[in-house]
């Protein structure tokens, strides 16, 4: 994997620049979809490729591993060929799905023992089978095991869990370095930072994160509840201290507003379920703000979801035709709210890296986080 930074905007931290795998190459800044359990709910792999224009999307280790399983990604090829997305795929550890959606479970310097949310089976994950599990399903990125800290979080316990997070880390890397691909291309490990709100375990995080000197890095333990404000903080100096010339992924985040003002601070990959989710229960992101599709308001409203929006759904659509199909329960209204979400927010992050360019990002992006910030 190669990253190179093409451009940086001289009023703020952001960049633009190209990451190249061997599925292809990422322009940054990046969205990328988040396709949970292999699939981007409700949207077809042709509709990421042309109409949302996606050029990496997620997968999650916890999902893909309890269902359908490691032997039928295995014979399958890994997860590029059993869903049939020829581009980068980056799949999440685990260490975030486990505390988020398992039930009871523990946690030691091993590993976390849990039960699935599926079927209340027992399983570990360890740093090291965490490794492999990604090995087999193949994503081009995969991400370190962590434990993500919830918010608030009381200092000690925060700086004991980075702690082990180091320490999970080290046996990543070990693991990772010691195995190949299974399908004949070449895959990335990215550690993540941790930390909390703590300024002095972020620093520690982000100094112990650069000095392993992978190929990128991500910043994890963030979006979890806090106020915006401090999450800028901590994004802002972890970005300070992470190495320039290697990708930054903020995990997770988030908004519109949030994604801009974090390009500004220096981030390049995002990841959220917000587009997706937020779709199927009737809200719209839009360049002139946030709609609620069910709203009266909109009943008779015939113009176009977003027609700057270089979506085919975005301009086909109405948003009384929407608001009707949301309404009535019909499977379309989410299918048409996902694809037009996602192409919002691959548009949203294609203009800041052409403001990024022509050196007029910052104006832009002042201007942009007020307007999609707006309720219509
Ligand atoms: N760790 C991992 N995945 C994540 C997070 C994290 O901290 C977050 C936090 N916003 C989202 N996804 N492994």
């Amino acid at each position: 994997m190669k990253f190179t930074l093409q451009h940086t905007d001289p009023q703020s931290k952001a960049r633009a620049g190209v990451l190249k795998t061997d599925h292809g190459d990422i322009e940054t800044p990046i969205f990328m979809p988040v396709g949970t359990a292999g699939s981007v709910k409700a949207v077809h792999q042709r509709e990421l490729t042309y109409d949302i224009k996606a050029q990496i999307i997620l997968g999650n280790t916890y999902h893909l591993y309890l269902r359908p399983g490691l032997g039928v990604l295995e014979k399958a090829g890994g997860l590029h060929k059993f869903n049939g997305w020829e581009k980068p795929i980056l799949t999440d550890s685990g260490g975030y799905q486990v505390f988020s959606l398992a039930g009871t479970r523990k946690i030691t310097e091993e590993g976390v023992v849990f039960k699935s949310h599926i079927d209340g089976s027992k399983h570990i994950f360890s740093p090291e089978g965490v490794m492999d599990i990604q090995r087999s399903i193949g994503a081009d990125i995969i991400m370190a095991f962590d434990e993500c800290t919830p918010y608030p979080c009381e200092f000690e316990y925060a700086r004991k869990s980075m702690d082990m997070t180091h320490r999970w880390l080290k046996r990543c890397i070990e693991r990772f370095d010691s195995t190949e691909g299974k399908y004949g291309y070449n895959q990335t490990l990215f550690p993540i930072v941790q930390g909390s709100v703590y300024k002095d375990l972020r620093k520690r995080s982000a100094e112990f994160i650069a000095s392993c000197d992978r190929e990128g890095n991500a910043i994890g333990g963030l979006s979890v509840g806090e106020p915006a404000e401090m999450m800028y903080e901590m994004t802002e100096m972890v970005t300070d201290i992470l190495p320039e010339d290697k990708p930054r992924y903020l995990m997770g985040v988030g908004t519109p507003a949030n994604i801009l003002e974090c390009i500004a601070l220096g981030v390049d990959m995002f990841d959220c379920v917000m587009p997706t989710r937020n779709a199927r229960n009737g809200m719209l992101f839009t360049s002139e703000g946030i709609i609620n599709i069910r709203n009266e308001k909109w009943k008779e409203d015939f113009s176009p979801l977003d027609p700057v929006i270089n979506s085919y759904v975005s301009s086909f659509y109405s948003k009384a035709y929407l608001r009707h199909l949301t309404i009535s329960k019909e499977i379309l209204a989410a299918q048409i709210a996902s694809i037009h979400n996602l192409a919002f927010y691959l548009w949203l992050v294609g203009q800041a890296r052409e403001k990024i360019k022509s050196g007029e990002f910052s104006s832009w992006k002042d201007q942009m986080v007020k307007k999609v910030s707006t309720r219509l």
